[in-house]
């Protein structure tokens, strides 16, 4: 199947800045998020057919250097520049093109993915079949963050386990972690577990990270900050629960360096993080090469990031289940509709149809757009 056969000149473009608001505060080892912030990128082709992207770092810099201002700094001033009025015959070309800006991965993700919609459409075969996906259903848990309570947690927990969510993750920092884990295995018994620290530990808390090897973890996401790759060598010779790290890695070549220098066992590939599921694809072939366990993490995205965040998780190195809640739990409604579902089993299946795979919302895109911006050739 040739998946290259026709080149595709880029001739419009539209920004678009929406903010949703959460239904609840999603709390984390970094602090708090009342309301996401996403970035909405539309390419027109010469031929009319057009894709979407998503951009979704977060309101403020506490995540990723990037934020939703500075996507959209990026898109406009750097980013699509360089891609009006140009033609490309696939997303590498894309890819290649957008080499000479360093940074703004998630400005890079919004791109990639509406080009790879396009690409999808015009070759009529599902992004993920486009990609090289193999599993037609995607393993889900749920990421449950920092709670008033155990007892809030563990309500959170039950809900989603009687759901069928494959497993869970709780957000821990210090203070918040040995007593509340123990808590949940107690109550819950051996459910597949992770903890995600969020960059809020450093080497002076070895002691306690040391105890968590007692509850056998699935693994331990990202505990040390997001440049301490050498910091996570060190800890990782320490404790047997396996790292995992997100923050940390923002390229397939940020993937090698961690792995072979023991930094991680794990790595969780987020769309935005990385730049988009093209680089994407290369974290996870690295990682498969190299007997590495790859799961897909979100960003709160909305459906159209989520969909893409399907597609990748549906690369054969993908083994453990993705952080893919469905729209309600964080959100009153979705960019998409219908909005993918759970199945009883914790399943999203994956679309084969080209394109998306979903229908836009364009009503409530314009409900939450709070910025818009056109570029036109
Ligand atoms: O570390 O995985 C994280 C949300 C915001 C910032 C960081 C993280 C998260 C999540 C969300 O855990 C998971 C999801 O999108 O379902
Ligand atoms: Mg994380």
């Amino acid at each position: 199947m040739s998946l290259s056969s026709k080149s595709l000149n880029i001739k419009s473009s539209e920004i678009r800045l929406l903010r949703l608001p959460l239904i609840s505060t999603f709390t984390t080892g970094f602090g708090s998020i009342s309301y996401k912030e996403t970035i909405l990128l539309k390419l027109v082709g010469g031929n009319g057919v057009c894709g979407w992207g998503e951009g979704a770092a977060l309101p403020f810099p506490n995540y990723s250097p990037e934020t939703t201002q500075t996507t959209l700094l990026g898109l406009k001033e750097y980013i699509l520049p360089l891609l009006l009025n140009k033609s490309f015959m696939n997303p590498e070309e894309v890819y290649n093109t957008l080499s000479c800006i360093k940074g703004f991965n998630f400005a890079k993700a919004a791109v990639d993915c509406a080009f790879w919609m396009m690409f999808s459409t015009i070759n009529q075969t599902s992004i993920s079949r486009s990609l090289g996906g193999v599993w037609e259903k995607v393993g889900i848990g749920e990421s449950v963050g920092i709670k008033k309570s155990f007892e809030e947690t563990a309500n959170e927990i039950n809900l989603r386990l009687e759901q069928g969510y494959q497993r869970i993750k709780i957000k821990i920092k210090p203070g918040w972690d040995i007593k509340l884990i123990e808590f949940i295995r107690n109550k819950f018994g051996n459910i597949k577990l992770i903890v995600d620290g969020n960059s809020s530990y450093t080497l002076r808390d070895l002691e306690v990270l040391k105890i968590l090897d007692k509850f056998h973890l699935l693994m331990i996401e990202q505990p040390l900050g997001d440049t301490d790759l050498i910091d996570h060598a060190t800890l990782q010779k320490q404790i047997k629960t396996p790292i995992c790290l997100d923050e940390s890695i923002l390229s397939a070549e940020d993937a090698r360096r961690a792995v072979e220098n023991g930094a991680c066992k794990i790595i969780n590939i987020k769309t935005g993080r990385v730049g988009g599921i093209t680089e994407g694809k290369k974290i996870h072939d690295y990682c498969k090469q190299n007997n590495v366990g790859v799961w897909c993490g979100g960003l709160l995205e909305s459906g159209i990031g989520r969909a893409f965040n399907i597609a990748l998780a549906s690369l054969p190195g993908f083994v453990y289940p993705a952080d893919m809640s469905p729209y309600s739990i964080f959100y009153k409604e979705d960019l998409i509709e219908p909005s993918y579902e759970v199945d009883q089993e914790g399943f999203i299946k994956v679309p084969d149809k080209p394109g998306l795979g979903y229908n836009l919302d364009n009503k409530r895109i314009n409900k939450y757009t709070q910025y818009k911006f056109c570029f036109q050739s």
